[in-house]
């Protein structure tokens, strides 16, 4: 696939995601303006510049992604943490990127989350206009993001793929990630097409490789162009029986987040929508 012919701008550049993303795609001979609230942590790749700023400096995020065409969003907090740890790099820096986006005209690929879909128990196969279930506040804060590149494709026009990130890891480490596995080669082909699909409005994708225990279906791939070729299927003798001591961690699709500060003891929040299910 052809690079694409404006800067792109990439945010969370020092994380997991980040990292394999700088080296992946100027490989591929993209230009990537780089930025993290941390150092990136090693050399820069021959395309790639980086400039140390916060998400909640709408000023700073507004002046970096001049001339991008594409804003690759996966900056902020991907940890389940308090509401005010999250409050400003997720929901105030979601507002800025957005902002940045309808003032460039660019194109945004949002790093959405599984989380944002949590409560689901691991029996029910989604599809892409599924109720948000969020797990918790940094699940929450997706749903949001999700919400927010909504209101901007439909007032503003600003295209957005929201990946639903299951488990982007070199390796399948344990059962609940056999169904959420998303390979490296996956998921940076993913990527090209979110940057090559000539139109994409506003599309839900779920950003997990081809599993067969997968908890998600239908979604936009194929307007996308997006097939994935790898699988975690290969990896279940390894894992399988690899599982936590919660029950409750256990039910549902999100796993130990869903645990964090979780108060019921009923196992009730699936009953809220028994038609769904
Ligand atoms: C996420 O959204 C996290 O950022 C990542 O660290 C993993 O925990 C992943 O979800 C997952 O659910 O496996």
């Amino acid at each position: 696939m052809v690079p694409p012919d404006k800067p792109v701008l990439l945010t969370g550049a020092s994380g997991t995601i980040g990292r394999l993303l700088t080296e992946r795609l100027t490989a591929l001979g993209w230009t990537l303006r780089l930025t993290d609230l941390v150092p990136f942590p090693s050399p820069l790749p021959t395309g790639a510049t980086f400039e140390r700023i916060d998400l909640e400096d709408r000023t700073a995020v507004r002046d970096l992604a001049k001339g991008c065409g594409l804003i690759l969003h996966f900056g902020g907090v991907s940890t389940e943490q308090s509401f005010e740890a999250i409050l400003g790099p997720n929901l105030r820096g979601g507002f800025h990127i957005y902002e940045a986006a309808r003032e460039e005209k660019a194109r945004v690929v949002y790093g959405s989350s599984n989380h944002a879909v949590g409560l689901y128990e691991r029996s029910t196969i989604l599809d892409d206009d599924c109720l948000l279930r969020p797990d918790g506040f940094y699940g929450l804060s997706k749903a949001y993001g999700e919400l927010l590149a909504r209101l901007y494709w439909e007032k503003h026009a600003v295209e957005s793929v929201l990946i639903r990130i299951g488990s982007v890891l070199p390796e399948v480490p344990d059962e609940r990630i056999l169904s959420t596995w998303i390979s490296h080669n996956d998921f940076v082909r993913l990527i090209e097409c979110c940057a090559a699909a000539p139109s994409v409005g506003c599309m839900v994708m779920w950003g997990a490789s081809n599993n067969s225990r997968s908890f998600w279906r239908r979604d936009a791939r194929d307007r996308l162009g997006w097939t994935p070729l790898d699988s975690a299927d290969d990896q279940a003798d390894r894992v399988l029986g690899r599982v936590t001591d919660s029950p409750v961690a256990e039910r549902y699709q999100g796993g130990k987040f869903v645990i964090v500060d979780y108060t019921r003891t009923d196992f009730a929040p699936s009953a809220m929508f028994p038609d769904k299910e």
